[in-house]
């Protein structure tokens, strides 16, 4: 039997995190593969705004807290003066593709050699659940109280899909960490990305489906099954990019 054993990089303190919430799990996931790797003492997490944020509570490896959206302007320098450590961000959505859209797009376009982890719960989480750019058709939130409606407020941003026609990026893909399967998955493809970026190979995107019990106002078990039903049919798992793979 696998024994729970706390990674190297989570310190002994309270997350923060609202219970059911699965920011939780990709940090944890994230910290597992550099334990697994060996990158512990080498990695540098490059922490964005919003729930994302609250990892700076347990987070022991190195670390950089940037303004709203900017991660991948930051990770930009910071590899690029620090060529031998393993640089990442941690993203919402709201970060990631509403105030930082024009950062991820054009590191992404640039092909600069770190990896994104783009956890994508469909809403503003910390500010109290807002509409984000990938918020569903439908989805209610505070500024959506009827539900998302495409002609006033456009349609969910699917980001994978999106960076998957740029040219540079070497590894994109998309996982739900809402079963067993999914969270093996995020792993073994979190795993990937890194091992992309310690040989040098380019830009690499690691999107994580995860949920908001508190602003979807739904029970931790409840959120698993929403995703099954409406976050997975519209943002659909699978490897977008592997260019490792395409040259074999
Ligand atoms: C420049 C700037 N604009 C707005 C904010 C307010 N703000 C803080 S967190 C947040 C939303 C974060 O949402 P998301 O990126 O989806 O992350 P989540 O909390 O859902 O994990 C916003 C708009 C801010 N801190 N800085």
């Amino acid at each position: 039997m696998a024994e729970y054993k706390r990674s190297n990089l989570i310190a002994d303190a309270p997350s923060g995190y609202c219970p059911g919430c699965l920011h939780s799990l990709a940090t944890r996931l994230v910290s597992d593969v550099i334990c697994e790797l060996g990158q512990e003492d080498n990695s540098i997490n490059v922490i964005s705004v919003g729930c994302s944020a609250l990892n700076l509570l347990y987070w022991k490896g190195d670390f950089l807290g940037v303004a709203h959206g900017r991660a991948p302007a930051s990770a930009t320098g910071i590899k690029r003066t620090n060529p031998e450590r393993l640089v990442f961000t941690y993203q919402g959505d709201g970060d990631l593709a509403a105030i930082g859209l024009a950062e991820i797009v054009s590191a992404a376009n640039r092909g600069e050699n770190f990896t994104v982890i783009f956890a994508n719960n469909q809403t503003y989480g910390m500010t109290g659940g807002q509409l984000a750019p990938t918020t569903l058709i439908g989805q209610k939130t505070t500024t959506t109280v009827y539900g998302r409606d495409p002609a006033v407020a456009g349609y969910p941003m699917r980001m994978c899909e999106l960076l998957n026609t740029l040219e540079a990026p070497q590894y994109i893909a998309r996982f739900a960490l809402n079963s067993p399967k999914g969270i093996n998955q995020a792993r073994a493809g979190i795993k990937k990305a890194f091992e992309y970026q310690l040989a040098g190979k380019g830009f690499t995107f690691i999107e994580l489906l995860t949920n908001c019990p508190t602003n979807w106002k739904m029970s931790p078990l409840d959120t698993l099954e929403y995703m099954n039903e409406n976050t997975i049919p519209y943002f659909k798992p699978g490897v977008y990019r592997d260019k490792e793979a395409e040259v074999k």
